[in-house]
């Protein structure tokens, strides 16, 4: 078996203890991590004075890291500025928040030549080389440009977007062009698939194979649909645990016999959150019967500070849940309880479990794992219902949830009064479709998936990944 080198932005070391607060990306990572021999290689999340290359190398739980720090500019121009200011809005479809900068995408050049500096010596002759998400895209291009043969792939974990919208970033071709230095290319979704399909074939005379080769002139790179999952095992196992059993109950004492709805997401644009406050606000207009009946829990730590439109999407939900509580609050119920605060993982297991309902509500979502969390940490004799936006990834394979559209108040309103109507037989039935596709395509079989197509094997097809 080769030696597996991941990259990603950034490297946070597994801590065994099943968790802890970290992101989509880093609980992922962490149990693909566990069974391998590799290495996992990114940007320590310091800064330095100057940028030197000197690589930390750390061994923790089985898995050997090796981390780089950045400068102050780097940070603020590839971390703060591209990645998050201009391709994370543009490829959630919010170009009106798209900031386009020539030193940001100068910043974001220059620390993936430093990232692609670093790591090559690191680089042994059968490894296989697994870069992720939108702040790499260029990394494959410039370890072949120094001399780099190895089997490469890249996974992007947020959606493509569609290629009309794509054409709106300065420099859309050459960022595209930098796919084809990879080996295989994997989307989340059979959307986001398509969508790359779209561009390469209108706008770079592209054909796609029926293998899933994605051919341009005498380029070619294999693309395909590989949703990601969540570590149900271990998930299980910590919704099990003592914790999972104490936040349960006190969730549960707590909420007095009121039916509790459950968001759990980053503090961001993209999640939909004030969408969900605002159909959520619909109900209690339409429903005055529900009133001090149910309330909504939304956990939603902060993120990305420093970024000015996160700061304006906090201060609005900061106003807009103030505003519904002070209309409807009275002195024994408020109907949202907002918490600018993580919980640990198992605690959070047992906060789902105790929710009659979880709320998903993003407007734009690679896949988004909290949907999988909250099905896996149901009761299977009384689980409750997921509402589900219909544009996070994780619809196509949760088609059995309540799918809505986050823009339309009515049809959350509606929703949740459908969820609290249903009867125990249908949510059992909607809750085992869902938990077969949590169970069956978790993050091992993600994993799977991804390195197989490339190794050069053929193990998951794209009829399983549909
Ligand atoms: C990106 C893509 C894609 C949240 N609050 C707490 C906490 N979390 C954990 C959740 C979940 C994770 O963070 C969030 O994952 P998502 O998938 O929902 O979203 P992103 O962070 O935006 O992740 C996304 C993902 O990458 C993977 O490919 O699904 O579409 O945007 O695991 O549980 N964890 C703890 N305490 C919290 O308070 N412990």
């Amino acid at each position: 078996m080769s030696r597996l080198i991941i990259v990603s932005n950034r490297v946070q070391p597994p801590t065994g203890e099943g968790g802890g607060n970290q992101g989509g990306l880093a609980v992922a990572l962490s149990a693909a991590l566990r069974e391998s021999s590799g290495i996992w290689f990114g940007w320590s999340g310091e800064v330095a004075e100057q940028f030197t290359g000197h690589i930390n190398l750390r061994r923790a739980f089985g898995v050997t890291t090796a981390t780089v720090d950045l400068e102050e500019q780097d940070v603020d121009e590839y971390y703060n500025g591209y990645a998050n200011r201009t391709l994370w809005p543009l490829f959630h479809y919010r170009v009106d928040l798209a900031e386009f900068e020539s030193g940001f995408a100068e910043g974001y050049e220059r620390v993936n030549r430093r990232f692609a500096e670093t790591l090559q010596p690191l680089v042994e002759e059968d490894d296989l080389i697994w870069v992720h998400d939108y702040h790499m895209f260029p990394l494959g291009r410039f370890l072949r440009d120094r001399g780099v043969r190895n089997r490469m792939g890249f996974f992007l974990h947020i959606p493509w977007p569609p290629y009309r919208l794509l054409m709106s970033l300065p420099d859309h071709r050459e960022l595209v062009e930098t796919l084809f230095a990879y080996d295989v290319v994997g989307f989340q979704t059979q959307d986001s698939l398509e969508a790359f399909h779209d561009y390469v074939v209108h706008e770079m005379g592209g054909t796609v194979e029926e293998d899933g080769r994605v051919v341009v002139g005498d380029r070619s790179v294999l693309a395909r649909a590989c949703p990601i999952g969540i570590d149900t095992d271990n998930f299980l196992e910590a919704a099990r645990s003592p914790a999972a059993k104490d936040a349960y109950d006190r969730m549960r004492e707590s909420a007095n016999g009121r039916d509790m709805i459950v968001g759990v997401d980053r503090l961001d644009y993209s999640k939909g959150l004030q969408e969900r406050f605002l159909g959520y606000e619909r109900l209690l207009q339409q429903e005055e019967g529900l009133h001090g009946r149910l309330f909504l829990l939304q956990i939603a730590p902060p993120s990305r500070g420093d970024v000015q439109s996160y700061q304006e999407i906090r201060a609005g939900l900061d106003s807009l849940s103030g505003r519904i509580n002070g209309a409807y609050a009275d002195a024994e119920w408020v109907p949202i309880r907002y918490v600018n605060r993580g919980y640990p993982r198992d605690r959070l297991a047992g906060i789902y479990r105790a929710a009659r309902i979880g709320l998903v509500t993003p407007l734009r979502d690679g896949m988004n794992l909290v949907a999988k969390e909250y099905i896996a940490a149901q009761d299977p004799e009384d689980p409750g219902v997921l509402i589900l936006s219909r544009f996070a990834g994780a619809a196509e394979q949760l088609s059995d949830a309540l799918l809505i559209n986050p823009h339309s108040p009515e049809d959350i309103a509606d929703a949740i009064q459908k969820a609290l109507a249903m009867p125990l037989a249908e949510r059992k039935a909607r809750w085992r479709a869902c938990m077969d596709s949590v169970e069956q395509q978790d993050v091992m079989w993600w994993r799977r998936c991804f390195l197989s197509a490339l190794a050069g094997e053929e193990e998951c097809s794209q009829a399983d990944a549909a």
